[in-house]
């Protein structure tokens, strides 16, 4: 991307691929690790992974993070969808990282694009009749596909942004396929809201790049798109979604306040200086510790733990806490490409709901904190059975 001086500030340890579910018990020798170490690039203010993890290690045909199992995204995506029919009326639409279609379904079929380079996704798409593009999002593909298609009024990317290494070609390449009037709207994990929450576990091997308005208003500018405007939303615990569009546009979308907002929302946070992202390393160290000595403390009392939600954030948070099955039993998960596995590194068995009597547990661990409204809600039995729930988010507790 740019020479200027990156600078680490916090170190996770060794850590394997996030969403690695192992089929065998044979597989726990053969598992790809890496050194999962975080850095801030005083230039671009981007926090970015030290190591990047090779794509196709990551996204194949056996990436198992379906959006289609939560309920929550389904009903975010439908919205969406809807928000942004009315406000810009697109002629037609390329989503990147389409995933099974939560997002593209709301769309005509005959003039929606989508790009997924996960064959099992890209396969769910091309059945539901989208056109789709079984590959990563590159400058090459934007030409082929401005080829094919020509350009695009709305291009849309969830959660997918931040997983791409090469942002410079990545947004070269949205410029290329955006017609004059088009915008280009993302959404991915704010790293204010990371750093005010404390939730480290956002950052694996998926995501080398945790966005601030902050960056993303640097490298947008330097590949010829501007923001105009920013949505703070609530959802993977705090997420922004960016407006982009060309300068200069004949559209009156004009520069919303929200983004001035933003910039100075996060300059007082502290995103432009380096003691901020100390400041959390430290943090980060002693959620480590606090978690340990709860679930210790918890099992030294004879008491049995489960955690509900495989997540990537969880093989962060197991990882690089060093918790195994001498901690936590076993996993449940709706996924079914998850059940019947076991948890990256960590190696605890990942099984249906159904097949776990949470009354026989005292603790559930919440490995999806994100969904904690809805997951004590369909809880309510464990609860009245004295049931009780553990996260880390914002810091250590039990309730
Ligand atoms: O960007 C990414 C986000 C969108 O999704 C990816 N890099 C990977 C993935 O991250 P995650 O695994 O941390 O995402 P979620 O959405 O927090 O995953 C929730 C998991 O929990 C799913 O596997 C479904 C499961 N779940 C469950 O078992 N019971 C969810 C709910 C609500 C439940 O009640």
């Amino acid at each position: 991307m740019s020479s200027s001086v990156k600078k680490e500030f916090l170190d996770l340890g060794r850590h394997p691929i996030a969403n690695a579910f192992l089929k065998n018990k044979s597989d726990f020798d053969n598992e790809f690790i890496f050194d999962l170490k975080v850095c801030w690039d005083e230039e671009t203010k981007l926090v970015s992974i030290k190591n990047f993890v090779e794509p196709e290690r990551i996204f194949n045909e056996d990436y198992p993070y379906d959006t289609s199992n939560s309920f929550p995204m389904m009903k975010h995506f439908f919205d969406t969808a809807e928000m942004l029919n009315k406000r810009f009326q697109p002629k037609n639409v390329l989503e990147i990282g389409s995933n099974s279609g939560p997002f593209i379904e709301n769309f005509n079929r005959l003039n929606s694009i989508c790009v997924e380079p996960c064959d099992n996704f890209a396969k769910v798409t091309g059945n539901m009749g989208y056109k789709t593009y079984t590959d990563f999002w590159t400058t090459e593909l934007s030409d082929k596909i401005k080829d094919e298609n020509g350009e695009r009024d709305l291009i849309y990317a969830a959660n997918c942004i931040c997983h791409i290494h090469d942002l410079d070609d990545t947004f070269k390449a949205v410029a290329n396929l955006l017609s004059d009037d088009g915008v280009f709207v993302f959404e991915d994990p704010s790293l204010h809201k990371i750093l005010e929450r404390g939730s480290y576990d956002q950052i694996y091997d998926e995501h080398p790049y945790i966005f601030s308005v902050t960056a993303l208003d640097n490298l947008l500018k330097r590949n010829g798109l501007i923001i105009f405007d920013v949505d703070n939303l609530s959802v993977h615990g705090g997420s922004n979604r960016i407006y982009a569009k060309k300068p200069n546009t004949p559209s009156n979308n004009t520069i919303s306040h929200n983004v001035l907002q933003n910039l100075r929302k996060e300059d007082d946070f502290g995103i432009n200086n380096f003691e901020t992202y100390e400041t959390f390393a430290k943090r980060v160290q002693f959620s480590k510790e606090e978690l340990m000595r709860c679930l210790s403390n918890l099992r030294h009392n004879g008491k049995k733990i489960m955690c509900i939600g495989a997540t990537a954030k969880s093989t962060t948070v197991f990882n690089y806490c060093g918790i195994g099955t001498d901690l936590i039993d076993v996993i449940t998960d709706t996924t079914i490409d998850k059940q019947n596995t076991f948890a990256p590194g960590s190696h605890i068995p990942v099984v249906s709901p159904e097949d776990v009597d949470m009354l026989d547990y005292d603790y559930a661990y919440l490995g999806a904190w994100n969904f904690k409204d809805v997951i004590m809600k369909n809880q309510k039995e464990f609860i009245q059975n004295g049931g009780k729930f553990i996260s880390h988010i914002p810091k250590v507790d039990t309730f």
